[in-house]
């Protein structure tokens, strides 16, 4: 495969690159993080989408060297930006399965000087299937550097319910299918509103991702979520377009 023998170059090549969506606080309007996503600089074919070679990724076991190049690349970046700002990375279900995981992100956290406090790991619950007790002991490590643990695409797995009580989340990311049509479906509104209650009861803040306009953002402040992301605030950008943007903030 084509993409694959390009992809083993690419990492250490360093095409791989993060792109940063912004992360809005909901209550104060404010810019309080991005979520960090993998793009592949592709000499010949542009920017690819992580749908393309996370998989490839995942499935040669490339994705452990990848997602800490992606770590290693936007806490360099990130160290020098507002303190304040915070940074969410999405973990592969497949690298819960590294029992030496923790150590590494410690050691890419500790070599670039980015505070462990502004770190949040994203999990989908399809990781927490296999082995539960590693997660778990993962998890703790992280938690007791000070990294913050979010359930990512919360209500499209199995049995969501189950994992928050199986890992000490700090917070659930709304699934954007949810979110996207929520003025559009009454079931997607119920379920918004329902998760957004259950987040309150278990003193979990929530995230609503696809927030594509101020109609959707206008009903999420409205049920109580604490932050959101999507193209309502625009696109992903990159560490360039990162720089623009907060400096045009000042
Ligand atoms: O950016 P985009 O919407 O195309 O992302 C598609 C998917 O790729 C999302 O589900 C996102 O979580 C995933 N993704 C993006 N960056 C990374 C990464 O660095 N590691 C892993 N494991 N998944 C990523
Ligand atoms: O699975 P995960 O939630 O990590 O993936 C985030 C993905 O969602 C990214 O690939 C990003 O490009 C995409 N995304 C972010 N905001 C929006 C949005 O408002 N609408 C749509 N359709 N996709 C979005
Ligand atoms: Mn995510
Ligand atoms: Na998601």
């Amino acid at each position: 495969n084509e993409l694959e023998a390009g992809l083993r170059m690419a990492i250490p090549r360093q095409e791989i690159v993060p792109y940063f969506e912004q992360q809005i606080d909901l209550a104060s309007g404010r810019l309080d993080g991005f979520e960090v996503l993998a793009r592949w600089e592709h000499p010949l074919r542009g920017l690819l989408s992580p749908s393309l070679f996370i998989p490839i990724a995942e499935e040669t076991g490339m994705i452990a060297e990848l997602s800490l190049s992606i770590m290693r690349q936007s806490f360099l970046a990130a160290r020098d930006w507002d303190p304040a700002l915070s940074l969410s990375v999405n973990l592969s279900p497949w690298q819960l399965r590294d029992a030496w995981l923790a150590q590494k992100i410690i050691k890419v956290l500790t070599e670039t000087g980015f505070p462990a406090h502004r770190l949040e790991i994203e999990i989908t619950e399809s990781a927490l299937f296999d082995n539960l007790a590693l997660a778990q002991s993962i998890v703790g490590s992280l938690k007791n550097q000070g990294v913050r643990i979010a359930l990512d695409d919360f209500g499209t797995g199995y049995s969501s319910l189950a994992h928050l009580r199986a890992l000490p989340f700090d917070r659930i990311k709304i699934d954007r299918s949810f979110v996207m049509t929520i003025n559009d479906n009454a079931d997607s509104a119920a379920i918004v509103n329902a998760i957004a209650k259950l987040g309150e009861s278990l003193n979990l803040p929530v995230t609503a991702e696809g927030v594509e306009d101020a109609a959707i953002e206008q009903r999420l402040r409205a049920v109580g979520c604490a932050k959101a992301q999507g193209w309502l605030y625009g696109r992903p950008l990159s560490v360039t377009g990162v720089r623009r943007l907060l400096a045009e903030r000042r």
